[in-house]
């Protein structure tokens, strides 16, 4: 016959309220005496709890962040005939008495004359021979109390054993790999006059680690009800790692899970953390990021970037990006991600500004003076756009709006080696016509490589002109930190009802991409609808 079994949380020590930071079954698992099922985090040690019967996972009552203590339920489990035999508690090892405050084995023992500080294994339970897995501390190193000075690895659990003297370590009498039980010496410390006296403080500040919680307690009522506490880590396949290791990947706010381990038995050490916050700051990983559901962090669960073998499928040429693309790309795509960026489409009649345009255009020729570019009215108009509505000329700073009482303008230019955006200052300042003559120059420059940092700094809004190429409509990507950009395409003839008649308008279609965060879709309306009416009727302007 087949019963329930309760697995609970065994002795732990004098700890009441120890989170659980993995959980490694589900309902429907089926378990082996000995499978771990949590695994449990104090300040010092992480312990895995042991199942102590065989059989089918039916409930589990805890989850990723409920903080448990001795007696806590955990899950229950249907033994089968078999199984049920072992569902006994376990007769193993004892509880492993947890040393902290009360038993402080590790109290420094001044062995040597000088201020010189042997530091030793505390209380460890009932293990005499476990494996150092990590080292923290060299000859020179100056350590504080608490720093972890070496990890040590029984079959359950990991435990940093900490300083409980700060000085400087003068000698260190273990390396990876030695084993170690109560008592060993680990390092000897040179205590200076402010540190010497460490014995008081470290013997409350230095608890013994916990050791691994074996067979579960015969069963008392639960002691902790399971707290519904936020899922920290994902549930799912286990990461071996030290305390000190998993502290460290929580502070920088890395998932260990995707961290590859280098350490014995694929453990997670030290530097294989560090070598993946490298490959991350370097774009060689994909970011640190939580799967969705599983993290209230919200991260974007980015795959790798796909590698594929192009030549399987026919002949390729491979091309180094420009410079100047690598740079671009990787400024789009900061702006892409995280900007919360709309766009907005107006059509802007400019059949009267482009006739008066070609008409000076014409008088011009015979003076020789520099050619009106529709670019150069565009910008003339943004500036009216942006004093009037001056959120439109800011940009970001935290929970600040940094509001502009300047008006430069920067303008998309295409180039043989990719995108710039030269900047035109203070166009409020300056005529259409010397507007068009600088964007002109600075677009020259663009396209022969010669422009300088200070030629594309400094703007507050940019304009990105398609319509000397074609193209209806298109959703440009905010310049930060401007907050807004506008796109613009070909002009066309399109037939416009003027309430009694279809007419032939020359109309141009705008794009304006804006920050979210800075200007809702009703100012951005109000913007566009704007900046059309300056381009239908260009006297507006000089209003
Ligand atoms: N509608 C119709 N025709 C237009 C137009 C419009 N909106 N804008 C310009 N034109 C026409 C002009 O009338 C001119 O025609 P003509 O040669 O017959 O006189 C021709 O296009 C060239 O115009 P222009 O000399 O005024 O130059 P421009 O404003 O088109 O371009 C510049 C200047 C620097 C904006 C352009 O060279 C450029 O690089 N554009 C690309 C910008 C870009 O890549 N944006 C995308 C960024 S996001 O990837």
């Amino acid at each position: 016959m087949s019963q329930i079994i309760e697995v609970k949380v065994p002795d732990i020590g004098d700890f009441d309220e120890v989170p659980v930071i993995e959980l490694f079954v589900k309902v429907g698992d089926t378990i082996k005496v000995d499978d771990a099922i949590v695994t449990l985090e104090s300040d010092k040690a992480t312990m895995d709890v042991p199942s102590t019967v065989a059989g089918t996972v039916k409930e589990v009552l805890i989850q990723v962040g409920s903080k448990v203590a001795e007696g806590a339920l955990l899950i229950k489990v249907e033994a089968g005939a078999a199984a049920a035999v072992a569902a006994t508690p376990a007769p193993a090892p004892a509880p492993a008495p947890a040393a902290a405050p009360a038993a402080p084995a590790a109290a420094p023992a001044p062995a040597a004359a000088g201020g010189l500080v042997e530091v030793k294994v505390p209380d460890i339970g009932d293990f005499a021979e476990v494996p150092v897995i990590e080292l923290y501390v060299k000859v020179g190193d100056s350590i504080k109390i608490d720093d972890a000075i070496a990890t040590l690895e029984s079959d359950k659990a990991t435990m940093d054993v900490p300083s409980t003297v700060a000085g400087t370590v003068k000698e260190v009498l273990v390396q990876i790999g030695a084993k170690v039980g109560e008592g060993t010496v680990l390092i000897k410390v040179e205590t200076g006059a402010g540190a010497a006296a460490p014995a008081a403080a470290a013997q409350a500040a230095a608890p013994a680690p916990v050791a691994a919680p074996v067979a579960a307690a015969p069963a008392p009522a639960p002691a902790a009800a399971p707290a519904a506490l936020a899922p920290a880590l994902p549930v799912g396949g286990k990461v071996h790692a030290s305390p000190s290791v998993r502290a460290y990947a929580r502070e920088l706010g890395v998932d260990l899970s995707k961290v590859a381990a280098s350490g014995p038995k694929g453990r997670i050490v030290k530097e294989d953390l560090t070598k993946y916050v490298k490959g991350v700051m370097s774009g060689a990983t994909a970011a640190p990021v939580a799967a969705a559901g599983a993290s209230l962090g919200g991260g974007l669960d980015l795959l790798p970037w796909p590698k594929v073998d192009f030549s399987k499928f026919g002949e390729i040429e491979v091309k180094p990006l420009s410079r100047i693309k690598k740079i671009s790309g990787q400024n789009l795509s900061r702006n892409w991600v995280m900007i919360p960026a709309v766009t907005y489409h107006e059509d802007a009649d400019i059949t009267d500004l482009e006739a008066f345009r070609v008409l000076l255009n014409k008088e011009n020729e015979k003076g020789g003076g520099a050619k009106l570019t529709m670019l150069a009215f565009l910008m003339k108009a943004c500036v009216k756009g942006l004093q009037k509505f001056p959120e439109f000329n800011a940009s970001l700073d935290g929970d600040n709006l940094v509001l502009k009482k300047y008006f430069n303008i920067g303008f998309a230019a295409d180039t043989p080696n990719g995108l710039v955006v030269p900047v035109v200052k203070n166009v409020d300042q300056k005529s259409v016509f010397e507007l068009a003559q600088e964007s002109g120059e600075l677009a020259k420059q663009a396209r022969d490589g010669k422009l300088k940092p200070a030629d594309m700094s400094g703007a507050c809004f940019t304009i990105s002109s398609l319509g000397g190429i074609g193209g209806t409509y298109f959703a440009p990507i905010v310049n930060a930190p401007e907050v807004a950009i506008l796109g613009v395409n070909k002009s066309a003839m399109k037939p416009v009802w003027d309430g009694k008649q279809f007419v032939p308008r020359l109309t141009l279609p705008l794009s304006l991409t804006a920050d979210h965060r800075v200007i809702d879709g009703a100012l951005a309306t109000r913007f566009n609808v704007y900046i059309a009416q300056l381009l239908a009727d260009f006297r507006r302007v000089a209003l």
